[in-house]
């Protein structure tokens, strides 16, 4: 079959795991505090920073927009790439403590999906190693040779919404965008995923859940579990609670 689904393409931050205001925005201040900041992120802050994707490139626009009279030591582009290897730190060590989990439904899809002959992607605006130990840590260390490509952060220039990511995880998965899926949680991962050519399954979280998700196949609030199945914010799930291989079959083969 010519558009047969072949392989799924998933997002990480917010998809995966609902780790930005508990993670990445605690992981941020940690590392602003380490390097003797008095800058603090609370969560209505970091609801709008996270408008701009990657953390270089937050950390970057949170400079320009509030800290305007900052001079930073060793040059700007320097200070931003230290201070957030250090938030990079800091994020590892949440991560190695077990205090970032799954979403529901992720582990089940994962190895549902595996077992089904799908290949699987990751296409992430975060820094690789956020993903490999994210996967370690609550898929066990084999986890990360279930994805083919785990393309991440600064391998292509231009971030989320660009389609860039997902361009390039294509093109090492040597697929074309009409056999694959994305999942993605944010308007703008959808954008990009979009914009990839990729059909776009989104699953909300509550930073997202106000966003606009025009052009998905389908929105739902999670992938779901059989014992607390998904709610559809938008589209038709045609009775499913649950995402699994055969829910992902037939969106996919409906669009297409
Ligand atoms: C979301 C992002 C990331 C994280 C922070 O990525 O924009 O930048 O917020 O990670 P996605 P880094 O949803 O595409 O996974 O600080 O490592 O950039
Ligand atoms: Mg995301």
């Amino acid at each position: 079959m010519i558009n047969e689904l072949k392989a799924l393409i998933f997002d990480v931050d917010g998809t995966l795991a609902d780790n930005e205001q508990d993670g990445h925005r605690v992981a941020f201040n940690l590392a602003f505090a380490d390097a003797g900041l008095d800058w603090s992120w609370d969560r209505d802050t970091y609801a709008i920073l996270l408008e701009t994707f990657g953390g270089k490139e937050r950390l970057l626009r949170y400079m320009e927009d509030c800290q305007p009279e900052f001079d930073p030591p060793g040059g700007r582009d320097r200070f931003i790439r230290e201070l957030h290897q250090q938030k990079t730190n800091r994020y590892q060590e949440l991560l190695k403590n077990g205090a970032i989990p799954l979403r529901p439904g992720v582990a089940r899809l994962l190895k549902e999906a595996r077992a089904a002959g799908l290949v699987l992607a990751v296409a992430s605006t975060t820094t690789a190693v956020n993903v490999t130990t994210l996967l370690s840590k609550t898929l066990g260390e084999q986890s990360v040779s279930w994805f083919d490509v785990i393309a991440c952060g600064d391998v292509v220039t231009k971030k989320k919404p660009a389609p860039d990511i997902f361009l390039f995880a294509l093109e090492k998965l040597g697929l074309q965008a009409s056999s694959c899926l994305a999942i993605e949680d944010s308007e703008s991962g959808l954008a990009s995923a979009m914009a990839a050519g990729l059909l776009t399954v989104v699953t909300v979280n509550e930073s997202t859940r106000h966003q606009d998700f025009t052009g998905a196949a389908i929105v739902l609030d999670q992938l779901g579990e059989p014992d607390n199945g998904f709610r559809v914010l938008a589209g038709d799930a045609g009775g499913a609670t649950l995402v699994d291989v055969g829910f992902l079959q037939r969106v996919h083969g409906r669009a297409r």
